[in-house]
């Protein structure tokens, strides 16, 4: 398969649902707490190692960045939640902003939840979950930084994942390793299939 994901380029950051372009082809949504490696799994997604703003420090991605894969398909990096620095009210827009997004956009194929295998399933992560199944918005889980854990312990966290949440596609990725990013590409693609 020809990895058209090479080709996404930046469109936009916004910081307003309203300001968000027109509600049209498969959106996906790169969400997760701060620091969880939604940045970096974009990069190597695209293969573009400059194409969205990683770092060490939490609170890296200050916006919701949209970056357009092919003509139909969008990712949109959002900045990580409970980040603590980022303030009350910070948070309080953006769970304005996430409640609107989900009740109101059409094109939202599938939300991608970050977590850092060493730390899945945090109630900010649990409190996503629950508000995709109330909107009825699928879900992938991708565990992140594998690279960081025995194969054992990566198998210790992936079973613990699994046993909590049903019927969600779960993938391993390490963004530094290039492991499980061609799987979460087919993942993607299929979401935008259906
Ligand atoms: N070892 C390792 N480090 C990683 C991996 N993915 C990301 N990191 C590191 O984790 C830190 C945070 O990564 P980001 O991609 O900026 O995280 P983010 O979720 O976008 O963070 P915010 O923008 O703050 O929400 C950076 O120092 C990355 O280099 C990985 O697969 N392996
Ligand atoms: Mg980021």
């Amino acid at each position: 398969m020809k990895n058209f994901f090479s080709e996404t380029t930046f469109l936009k950051g916004v910081i307003k649902y309203s300001s968000l372009p027109h509600d049209e082809g498969y959106e996906f949504l790169l969400a997760g707490r701060s620091n969880a490696g939604k940045s970096s799994a974009l990069n190597s997604l695209t293969s573009n190692s400059k194409l969205a703003r990683t770092s060490k420090m939490p609170g890296r991605t200050q916006e919701i960045n949209l970056f357009q894969v092919n003509e139909e398909i969008k990712l949109l990096d959002l900045p990580g939640y409970g980040f603590s620095k980022s303030g009350k009210q910070k948070q309080k827009d953006w769970n304005k902003f996430l409640q609107e997004y989900f009740e109101c956009r059409r094109s939202l194929c599938a939300v991608i939840i970050f977590m850092d295998i060493r730390h899945p399933l945090k109630t900010l992560d649990m409190q996503l979950i629950d508000l995709c199944e109330c909107y009825q918005i699928p879900f992938i889980v991708v565990l992140t930084k594998i690279d960081k854990l025995t194969k054992h312990k990566q198998k210790q966290a992936q079973d613990f994942v699994e046993m909590a949440i049903n019927d969600c596609p779960i993938v391993t990725i390490s963004s530094t390793k290039n492991l499980g990013i061609e799987k979460l590409r087919e993942i993607i693609l299929k979401y935008a299939d259906e």
